[in-house]
């Protein structure tokens, strides 16, 4: 099997929500050499983009997106081990991290968190749905580097605003990106957040350059 066939069959077992299909094909793929980041952008993403194309289509309901949420944290859970490998360097600062209020998608955060984990940095994970009080007690209390709200539905732009006004009207002065597929340059802007990113690598990249 050539790396494209093996790419597109992933992506297939995302679409299709099939666990045990995705396990062994990531493992396949990395066996094949392929980098982690074309397993999870080149497969992973777009299966995950295609199934909610055909929930917004109606051809998926609610139970077929809870497969393909299934598929994405067992194909995940497997890239995530060979980010965690320079954990013992010296920290590059803490990090708080949590999806807003109302939103309870939380796998693309949590690859985000063990990206930043392998990168040196500490990161207290506050998990999914978090209000904007709990992000502004926990930035007092821990007084981190950089706060990452992720949020990947239309109405979570509204949550990231409400939370970095909070933030900054309580005179927070750690930096702040968003993170999330609907994110733009302008919702960005409009947020108030130091910068944005689509896909974790980015992100990465780009809370080096923040901090
Ligand atoms: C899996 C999934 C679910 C799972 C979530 C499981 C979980 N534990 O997370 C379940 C089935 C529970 C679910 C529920 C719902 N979902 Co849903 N879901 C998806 C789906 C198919 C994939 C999301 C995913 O995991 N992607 C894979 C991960 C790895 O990628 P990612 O999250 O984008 O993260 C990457 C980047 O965005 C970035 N990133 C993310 N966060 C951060 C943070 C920082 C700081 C940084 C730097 C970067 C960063 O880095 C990550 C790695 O590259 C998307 C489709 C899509 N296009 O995203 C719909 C989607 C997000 N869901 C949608 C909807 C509507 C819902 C529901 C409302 C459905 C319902 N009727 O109940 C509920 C939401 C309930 C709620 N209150 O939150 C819509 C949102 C539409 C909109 N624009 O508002 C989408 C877009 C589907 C669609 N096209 O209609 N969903």
């Amino acid at each position: 099997m050539t790396a494209n066939e093996s790419l597109e069959k992933l992506k297939q077992a995302i679409i299709q929500g099939d666990s045990q299909k995705a396990i062994l094909l990531v493992k396949e793929s990395n066996e094949m050499g392929i980098q982690v980041k074309e397993i999870l952008n080149r497969a992973i993403l777009k299966g995950a983009e295609e199934a909610g194309k055909l929930y917004e289509e109606g051809e998926y309901f609610l139970p077929d997106l809870l497969m393909t949420g299934d598929a994405i944290n067992a194909a995940t859970e497997i890239l995530k081990s060979s980010f965690d490998l320079k954990s013992e360097i010296e920290t590059k600062g803490t990090i708080l991290i949590g999806t807003v209020e109302g939103d309870i998608h939380d796998l693309g955060k949590s690859l985000v968190v063990s990206l930043l984990k392998g990168q040196g940095f500490d990161v207290v994970d506050l998990g999914s749905d978090v209000p904007p009080e709990e992000f502004l007690r926990n930035a007092k209390e821990i007084n981190p580097k950089l706060i990452g709200l992720s949020g990947l539905m239309t109405m979570s732009i509204s949550k990231m605003i409400e939370t970095v006004n909070l933030l900054k009207s309580e005179n927070i002065q750690s930096r702040i990106i968003v993170g999330g597929g609907i994110l733009s340059k302008e919702s960005c802007e409009m947020i108030g957040a130091d910068d944005f990113a689509k896909d974790g690598w980015e992100g990465i990249k780009k809370i080096n350059k923040l901090i």
